[in-house]
């Protein structure tokens, strides 16, 4: 196949999924249930639940136009899906401003934008945090940590680059790289896990430190277990949050059920806590009175510091005084 014609296919293949994406947060808003930006590495919003009474994907652009819809609801969610498939089809983010609810234009100018590579358009989405993942994409996209300079949160900015040296790291099946990545992102032990899954514990076994090597083998151990559905396996793990967890995913592997659960109160899925270096069975682990979930989506702290901008506060004292705690004093 010319590469002229792989690049055409592989265009229409991310076309059809923005789409799928975009109708998907339509039907979830039936239930007015429309999702909140999350900034946990990944850049897409949680998936949203598929309602009963979805149906089938209806086409983004009616041949006979909206005017037609009797439900004022409809009729509006028809005009915006419409705005969105004229943004898509036309790559251009002017469509995306007719659409008249905020996050679905949001969604918008951020799929159009990032596939652009244009940082300026990343600007005129509304909701800063979405802001900020657009530009970061633009980054990740073209491998350029200078693009995550343009990101307006400190702490967002450095997870930016830390995902542009984990790729590297990865690529290059270079440990020591994934070893110098913040612990404070789910990129370090992402970055860990995927070495050891693809050289098996001999990688875990190149790393001195002992933390980080139960940090592997809690990650491969608990891979071989998932994928075995053999709790034996977690039995080799020294760490006990990954033990605990790692029983966990078995069990339900074998209930045949998605082995995702929230054992503490902060919102966050056990698995990624554990990427994330937070404790799954503690919902403040860094003792600073700000929850693990609070500091990452909310604030943009550190949930492993509890004085992320080191200026000898701790972060949930500065909250309650309504400082900036990204900034030091
Ligand atoms: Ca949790
Ligand atoms: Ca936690
Ligand atoms: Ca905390
Ligand atoms: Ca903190």
């Amino acid at each position: 196949m010319e590469d002229k014609t792989k690049i055409v296919l592989v265009a229409i293949g991310i076309l059809i999924l923005m789409l799928v994406v975009f109708w998907l947060m339509m039907v979830m808003d039936r239930g007015n249930n429309v999702a909140t930006p999350v900034d946990t590495g990944k850049t897409e919003p949680e998936p949203p639940q598929e309602t009963a009474d979805s149906g089938a994907i209806p086409p983004l652009i009616r041949e006979n136009g909206c005017g037609g819809i009797a439900d004022a609801k409809e009729r509006l969610m028809c005009q915006n899906m419409e705005a969105m498939g004229r943004a898509v089809a036309n790559s251009d983010p002017a469509y995306c401003q007719q659409i008249s609810d905020a996050a679905y234009r949001d969604h918008c100018l951020r799929v159009i934008n990032q596939s652009l590579g244009d940082v300026e358009g990343c600007r005129t989405i509304g909701a800063k945090e979405w802001e900020n993942v657009c530009i970061m994409e633009i980054a990740h996209n073209k491998a350029d940590p200078a693009v995550c300079d343009e990101i307006d949160y400190p702490y967002t900015g450095k997870k930016c680059k830390t995902q542009i040296s984990a790729d590297a790291a990865k690529l290059n099946n270079d440990m020591a790289g994934c070893l110098v990545l913040p612990k404070a992102s789910n990129f370090r032990n992402l970055c860990i896990w995927t070495l050891a899954s693809a050289n098996g514990v001999d990688a875990c076994n190149t790393i001195e430190n002992t933390d980080d090597k139960n940090v592997c083998l809690g990650g491969y151990y608990l891979g071989v277990a998932r994928s075995t559905s053999d709790a034996s396996y977690c039995q080799q793990i020294a760490l006990d949050a990954y033990k605990k967890t790692c029983i966990k995913v078995v069990n339900a592997v074998r209930a045949d059920k998605e082995p995702y659960f929230n054992s503490d109160t902060d919102n966050l899925d056990d698995l990624l806590e554990l990427s994330l270096n937070t404790d799954p069975f503690s919902n403040d682990t860094d003792k600073d009175g700000v929850d693990d979930n609070v500091e990452l989506y909310d604030f943009h702290t550190d949930p492993l510091n509890p004085d992320t901008d080191g200026d000898g506060r701790i972060d949930g004292k500065e909250l309650k005084q309504e400082k900036d705690i990204n900034v030091p004093d």
